[in-house]
């Protein structure tokens, strides 16, 4: 037998199997093969092989992280070959958890079935995360997520994206367009395994026009003495000095719906960083905030008013945004304080400030969207700025 075919032989044995298993067979194999004084060579090169083709981490073609791999071994694992490694030995193979999934892995990524392509089919899509003793949170990341529209009533009737805990928080129903968007899902601190995380994906048939229902989502495990852990109460917790907040589903306006869910109630928490002491909100565009309006039972703009904005108790009646002490101008003592906002803006010039802490933006929506729809509002698109204590 020349070098090169002992390469080949024990290329095909490193490529077809576990690496610990494939190092066993290819020591197996070398002992009945060759004689005791060949062997060490051989594992050197073998774990030479080991290294460069298999289970080496590689892009596949959707430029997202696959493993190294034989092509019938990624196939066994329900893995899709997305490009070569090495060509003809190797397949960048991409592992995809979907549907029927359970997992107690860190970094799993959760896709659609037919991922990289949409899905069409009606279909209930369920994985199971079980967690590890030590964790007290998931951190999911939307890389992509593209879910048909909610309703008239902003309710995901079509397609909805659920979680479900033993810990009895609500969290929101999601759908519609949410690529970027992450949130933390409390899953309580005790060391027993009984508290799984359900995500569900309940689609309806194909979605009209050119959307492409598919999803990609991050799922992180937070340990429990982590600095990375959101506050308590926190759904999106956001740690820089500036950043933007998105409403889920924020995006173009549509024709007599609103782009934002009812029923929200959750926070959006900004972590103080080291001597800052305030925040300033802006909208991103001047038209990037369209949230709630203040109307009365009978429909009308309060009080025949030809503002826009509006803040404080005029928000009561209907969605707002909820902003501790926020005043237009920073610093200002007479300036005076507002909590809530809604309406087509932020005050009077798309800003205003805080120095109250903790940092957080309160997203409120009640159940009654009728008339955000004929306003087709799409939501807010918020950046803030936290601002230094020098005064
Ligand atoms: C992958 O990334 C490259 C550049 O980094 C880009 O040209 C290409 O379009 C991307 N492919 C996909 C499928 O996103
Ligand atoms: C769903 O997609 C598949 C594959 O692209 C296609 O063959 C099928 O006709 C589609 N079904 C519907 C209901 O659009
Ligand atoms: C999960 O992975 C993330 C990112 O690498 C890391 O920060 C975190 O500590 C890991 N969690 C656990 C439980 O190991
Ligand atoms: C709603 O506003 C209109 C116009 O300002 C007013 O005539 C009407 O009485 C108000 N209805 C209620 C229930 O407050
Ligand atoms: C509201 O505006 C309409 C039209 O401008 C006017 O007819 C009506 O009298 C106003 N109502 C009040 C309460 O000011
Ligand atoms: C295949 C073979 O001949 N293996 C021999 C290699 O040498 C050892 C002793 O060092 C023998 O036990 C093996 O049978």
């Amino acid at each position: 037998m020349n070098s090169s075919m002992l390469l080949l032989v024990i290329l095909l044995i490193t490529s077809y199997n576990d690496q610990a298993n494939g190092q066993k067979a290819a020591m197996t194999m070398a002992n009945n093969f060759f004689n005791r004084t060949t062997y060490p060579l051989i594992n050197g090169i073998s774990n030479l092989f080991t290294f460069y083709q298999a289970y080496r981490p590689c892009q596949t073609e959707f430029n997202t992280t696959g493993t190294c791999l034989a092509r019938s071994d990624c196939l066994a694992r329900n893995g899709m070959a997305a490009g070569a490694c090495v060509a003809g030995v190797t397949v960048c193979c991409d592992l995809k958890f979907t549907c029927g999934g359970r997992t107690d892995k860190n970094e799993t990524i959760f896709v659609n079935q037919m991922y990289p392509m949409a899905d069409n089919m009606t279909n209930t899509c369920q994985i199971t995360i079980e967690k590890q003793s030590n964790v007290c949170q998931l951190r999911l990341d939307f890389d992509e997520f593209t879910l048909a529209q909610p309703d008239e009533n902003g309710q995901c009737t079509t397609d909805s994206f659920m979680i479900r805990t033993s810990v009895g928080e609500r969290l929101p129903i999601l759908c519609g367009e949410n690529p970027g968007q992450h949130l933390y899902i409390d899953v309580g601190s005790g060391f027993i395994n009984s508290n799984p995380v359900v995500l569900s994906v309940v689609t309806n048939g194909a979605i009209g026009g050119d959307l492409e229902r598919r999803w990609r989502i991050k799922i992180n495990m937070v340990p429990c003495d982590s600095l990375n852990m959101a506050p308590s109460g926190c759904l999106q917790y956001f740690r820089s000095p500036s950043g933007m907040v998105q409403s889920f589903n924020y995006g173009p306006s549509i024709v007599n719906k609103a782009r934002y869910l009812s029923n929200l109630r959750y926070t959006a928490c900004i972590r103080t960083e080291e001597n800052f002491c305030g925040i300033k909100w802006r909208t991103e565009q001047p038209n990037s905030f369209s949230w709630g309006w203040p109307i009365n039972r009978s429909g009308q703009i309060r009080e025949n008013s030809t503002a826009l904005t509006f803040a404080g108790g005029h928000c009561n009646s209907d969605d707002y945004v909820g902003i501790d002490q926020a005043t237009y101008e920073d610093n200002n003592p007479f300036a005076l304080d507002e909590d809530r906002f809604c309406g087509l803006g932020l005050m009077d010039h798309g800003q205003v400030f805080s120095r109250s802490k903790p940092f957080q933006l309160k997203v409120r929506s009640n159940n009654d969207h009728r008339l955000n729809g004929q306003q087709s509002q799409q939501g807010f698109s918020l950046h803030f700025t936290q601002l230094p204590c020098v005064l």
